[in-house]
């Protein structure tokens, strides 16, 4: 039930956990059909061993994934400051298929780095997402910020969730 009830969408600000928040912004061109994310920064992430906090960006169509990039590895840091851009090759025809994966890890030094927290931008994820990109639609070239409370990546534990995921990407 707790990991049902985590990937329910009515959650903003804290969520299940205190997994801490995350700023980025979004700039769609038509242009260039060119999509940029910006990692803005973090905020109030959990502590680790040790918190070296760092943010992957996977471009996805569907359920595959394009296209990853990432920042930098802030050392010992819980509010860290990224102000990093990725511009990513985005056709309009496909922008209805594209998620942004939105990831804040933490490297490890001996074992596998931890996944923190997620966010899934597109056009029909959460509330906070929508109108995330509902806001970049309306502002093209605009570089659009929001605050994102984090979540935990859960659906993969749970049948109903994976198909609740496989029917967002599909569509
Ligand atoms: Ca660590």
């Amino acid at each position: 039930m707790y990991l049902y009830f985590c990937f329910e969408e009515e959650h903003e600000g804290p969520v299940c956990e205190k997994l801490g928040r995350i700023q980025f912004s979004v700039g769609y061109s038509f242009q260039d059909s060119t999509l940029t994310v910006k990692i803005l920064k973090g905020q109030d992430l959990p502590a680790k061993d040790f918190s070296d906090p760092y943010v992957k960006v996977w471009l996805m169509n569907k359920d595959k994934r394009v296209e990853k990039k990432k920042t930098v590895v802030m050392k010992r840091c819980l509010n860290p400051v990224f102000n990093e851009s990725f511009p990513f090759d985005v056709p309009a025809h496909v922008l209805r298929e594209t998620t942004i994966v939105i990831t804040v890890m933490d490297k490890d030094r001996l074992s596998r780095n931890d996944v923190i927290g997620k966010i899934y931008l597109s056009w029909k994820s959460g509330p906070a997402e929508v109108k995330h990109w509902k806001d970049m639609m309306s502002h093209p070239r605009t570089a659009v910020a929001q605050w994102h409370a984090l979540k935990r990546s859960c659906f993969k534990k749970k049948k109903n969730n994976t198909e609740k995921l496989k029917n967002s990407n599909s569509l």
